[in-house]
């Protein structure tokens, strides 16, 4: 009877033992999905890729413990369009809209267009973006005092708390599912971006007022003492305080973390770091010896420990699949005097990048691109060559979601480290122009303009020829072989002419033949 007693025993253990293996193998078909997401970000920004001036401890235990990508791009060297890509899973330059938008701009996604968070709700998770938005929001002129839709809740999103745009555009409030956070209905908000509010003081004018100076573009309302791009009046209780900005959104995310959830969950966490105007909060100031930018980079690594731990004490680390990555290459002077020039001393935004944001060349859309799943990725670097374009097509393999095939491209293996074997060619973008990387090598079209754009001193890529580089003997860009390999040449333009077709040419106004 006792032996009989313990067979039972031992026979429910092990069924209990059983069960609860299959709830973990059940879990881990749909992980939770973390996109943490910088804003300018460059590829020499951090220690993990190369950076000994600045320390990002957290970014780079991420990086230690999962795959980093040394061949990992944005879809553009701008904001919105790469936002575009990530989230659509389509090249930006389909969408003639899809540029840098101001505060006051459309929804650039349509609602009946497939998106990331939709496939993802439609096989049960829960979805949810914190942080810069960039996207624009409704159908054409905004009232900030009612609900403002379309927006992220309309594309796939079940909450949403951002920002609309960016942190030097008004309106310098959050929205928290398409209403203005903490509005008093008695103070209404008013945006404009052609013509000032009357009375109301602006950089152009008031550069007495202004506790940060500005250096091209962002003359106009102050807020905070921080001159922005485009006009605001009212609204007064609902504005931002730029310092607290990492810390709000990183409260949002810890709050939407410690919720008690049924259903696994994505969240697009969209900091705004180290975009513009960078504003640390007092624990960051001079952490770095880089000025704001480089403490606002050591801000962004510590919201990113944060989020780490947060993770482990709901005990959600291994059950969740973090992609960590920026939506294009860095700038120094984007607009504000902030001694990011000045303090750079040795440190390289873009590592051995050629270029930077605005760039066709390599720093612009070649970015820090990073992913980790405690017990389940395995510790590697990889050359493989991925867009964020490629995670809604490889995510939805990963959860068994339903897409149309697109431009992004189904690439779990890579994105978990279990293969090398990359795209074999990638458009990039640049502010409307493009470039084709197919396999070691890059092709930039010729295109007229600026070979430099003075204001931020970054080389745009711009020539009257093309330029045809070998990326793996010379990442750096320093040697155009248009000449010296004329075949190589002829089949990238070839293939560039076969994805681009005559939007390109339309585009670059260029006579291809
Ligand atoms: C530019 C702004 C720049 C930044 C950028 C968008 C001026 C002169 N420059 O037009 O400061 O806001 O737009 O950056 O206004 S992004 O990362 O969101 O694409
Ligand atoms: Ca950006």
């Amino acid at each position: 009877m006792e032996i009989f007693s313990k067979v039972i025993v031992l026979f429910l253990l092990g069924a209990g033992f059983m069960a609860c293996k299959e709830n973990v193998n059940k879990q881990n078909e749909h992980p939770n999905i973390i996109m943490i997401y910088l804003d300018d970000l460059g590829y020499g920004d951090l220690s993990c890729y190369g950076a000994t001036e600045l320390q990002t401890p957290n970014i780079d235990a991420l990086a230690k413990g999962g795959v980093r990508f040394t061949n990992g791009y944005a879809s553009s060297a701008t904001c919105t369009p790469s936002r575009y890509a990530l989230l659509t899973g389509t090249y930006p330059w389909r969408n003639k809209d899809a540029k840098i938008l101001p505060g006051t701009a459309p929804l650039l996604i349509r609602t009946d267009q497939e998106t990331l968070p939709k496939m993802l709700k439609n096989v049960g998770y829960q979805t949810a973006v914190i942080g810069k938005w960039h996207l624009g929001l409704g159908t054409g002129k905004v009232n900030w005092n009612q609900r403002v839709s379309p927006g992220p809740n309309e594309v796939g999103f079940d909450h949403a708390y951002i920002m609309a745009a960016t942190q030097d555009r008004v309106p310098t409030v959050y929205l928290e599912n398409g209403l203005v956070d903490g509005l008093d209905e008695s103070d209404p908000i008013e945006v404009d971006y052609s013509n000032n509010f009357k009375g109301q003081p602006t950089g152009k004018d008031n550069p007495e007022l202004c506790e940060m100076m500005w250096h091209h573009g962002h003359n106009s309302s102050i807020i905070n003492g921080i001159p922005r791009i485009g006009y605001m009046k009212g609204g007064e209780s609902a504005r931002w305080n730029d310092t607290d900005m990492a810390d709000h959104f990183l409260n949002k995310v810890k709050a939407f973390l410690q919720e008690p959830k049924d259903k696994p969950f994505f969240l697009y966490y969209a900091m705004q770091q180290p975009h513009v105007p960078r504003t640390p909060h007092p624990r960051f100031v001079g952490k770095s010896g880089k000025g704001p930018r480089g403490d606002v980079i050591l801000e962004a690594d510590w919201c990113i420990g944060e989020l780490m731990k947060t993770l482990e004490e709901n005990k959600l680390l291994e059950n969740t699949l973090i992609i960590f990555s920026s939506d294009n290459g860095p700038v120094l002077n984007d607009g504000y005097c902030d001694s990011a020039v000045e303090k750079l001393g040795m440190h390289k935004p873009a590592g051995p990048l050629r270029g930077g944001k605005y760039s066709l060349y390599e720093a612009g859309a070649r970015v820090p691109f990073i992913t980790f799943w405690k017990n389940t990725i395995k510790p590697a670097v990889s050359d493989a060559l991925i867009c964020q374009m490629d995670i809604m097509a490889s995510v939805a393999n990963l959860v068994d979601g339903k897409m149309t095939p697109t431009d992004s491209q189904e690439l779990l293996e890579v994105l978990l480290g279990k293969s090398k074997q990359g795209r074999e060619s990638l458009i990039i973008e640049a502010t409307s122009r493009t470039a084709l990387r197919y396999g070691d090598y890059m092709l930039i079209p010729p295109y007229e303009g600026d070979s430099v754009n003075e204001l931020v001193n970054i080389e745009l890529g711009n020539a009257s020829n093309y330029q045809l580089y070998n990326l793996r003997m010379d990442i750096g860009q320093h040697e155009n072989l248009a000449n010296e390999e004329p075949e190589m040449l002829k089949e990238l333009i070839d293939k560039f002419i076969e994805v681009r077709g005559e939007d390109y040419a339309e585009i670059s106004k260029l006579d291809l033949k």
